[in-house]
């Protein structure tokens, strides 16, 4: 058993679960039960587990079939005390999807599409899942002609804001979170940032219930800061939910184990999401969630290394961000970096403009070259970090 009661560790079982199939190559590992997975879960620490709707029964199960799988996950999950934190769909393995759901130029697949999303959502609320994450994985194109892109925008905020809908009529206590991710398996996948995402989702009529489930490699296959892309999403109220894995810049979506990509970003990701930012603010208080591959290289005990190493690294780099924050030198540091006096309005609390523009020290009286002076001892505070980090 993993030692950290205190931090709620999930895992989707199509991680574990992979068989490593790939572009170039075939299976390299045998199927998993998903069942045993669960066992197996419990025992390495996790608390949770997630799933897509065809990680556990087939695409085209008839109705007996599907019940007899949900069934066996609910009591594995029973026996094992795991919470199903978060249930998705998969609509980007079957052909049928080939050029979308929401967002396909052909009508009665978008039609048939919503249908596979809603049925998925009665089962999250059967389940108890509080978190519904839509990854539009096959939402896109290789080429800019293929679509009217007015109109795929149009539908695919057509289609989110369906499933929202759907879920307030039912009553169900359900948040969607939209997961961003810039290419693969498209050419461009719509919605390729956090950023895009929140714009489309202030559109909706039922964007009050839709957030985001931004994957640490997505945003760093498109060059962005991912500890950025979860303040921006914090501070908009609107991160409901995490991808935590590796990635090693622009590539290929490696979905390495968390903090085996980018270490001082992870570091950095954790230290937000475990001590918040230095100011206060809003923090995030659900389930650190890894959506990671075991590497192909990996046979059935490389499988469960790679799952135990993902919460052994989150566990070690909170203990680290905890040591560095509750430093005294990191404080006094961050003190003479103006990082506390950021947290401070720019302009005072019912300050006119007339009160503004008559405070001279805004501009006449402004010593501009002296202010140019400064230091800020932004190395020094970030080498602190560093020594805490691989100390
Ligand atoms: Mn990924």
């Amino acid at each position: 058993m993993a030692q950290t009661p205190d931090i709620k560790y999930s895992f989707g079982l199509w991680t574990v679960g992979w068989q490593a199939q790939d572009p170039f190559g075939l299976a390299t590992r045998p199927a998993l039960d998903p069942v045993e997975s669960i066992h197996k879960l419990a025992e390495i620490g996790a608390w949770g587990f997630t799933f897509h709707d065809n990680d556990v029964f087939p695409f085209d199960a008839d109705d007996a079939d599907r019940r007899a799988r949900i069934d066996a996950v609910k009591k594995a999950a029973d026996e094992t005390g795991l919470v199903i934190e978060m249930v998705t769909t998969n609509t980007f393995t079957h052909p049928v999807f080939k050029d979308g759901a929401f967002t396909s130029n052909d009508r009665a697949i978008r039609r048939f599409g919503l249908r596979k999303v809603l049925r998925n959502v009665d089962l999250t609320a059967e389940l108890g899942a509080k978190t519904f994450v839509m990854w539009g994985g096959r939402e896109g194109v290789e080429y800019d002609n293929s679509k009217d892109l007015h109109a795929a925008h149009a539908r695919y905020a057509e289609g989110i804001d369906a499933v929202a809908a759907y879920i307030k009529h039912q009553g169900y206590d359900i948040k969607i979170a939209l997961e961003p991710k810039p290419n693969e398996p498209r050419g461009d996948i719509f919605l390729p940032s956090i950023g895009h995402a929140l714009a489309l989702i202030d559109s909706l009529d039922n964007g009050d219930i839709v957030g985001l489930n931004p994957e640490t490699g997505h945003e760093q296959m498109a060059t962005l800061n991912y500890t950025h892309g979860l303040a921006l999403a914090l501070y908009r109220g609107k991160l409901f939910h995490i991808d935590l894995n590796g990635q090693h810049g622009p590539k290929f979506d490696q979905d390495l184990v968390f903090g085996h990509g980018d270490l001082l970003s992870a570091f950095f990701t954790v230290d937000l999401l475990e001590n918040g930012f230095p100011n206060g603010g809003p923090r995030y208080e659900g389930a650190r969630h890894f959506d990671y591959k075991p590497s192909r290289t990996e046979g059935p005990n490389g499988v469960w290394d790679s799952a135990k190493a993902n919460i052994e690294t989150y566990t070690i780099l909170a203990r680290k961000a905890a040591e560095y924050r509750n430093d005294p030198e990191v404080k006094e540091a961050q003190k003479y970096a103006g990082i506390f006096e950021l947290g401070e309005t720019t302009m005072a609390e019912g300050e006119t403009f007339e009160d503004f523009l008559a405070d001279r020290s805004t501009r006449e009286d402004f010593d501009f070259d002296t202010a140019a002076e400064r230091e800020y001892g932004l190395v020094r505070l970030h080498q602190l970090a560093l020594a805490h980090l691989i100390g």
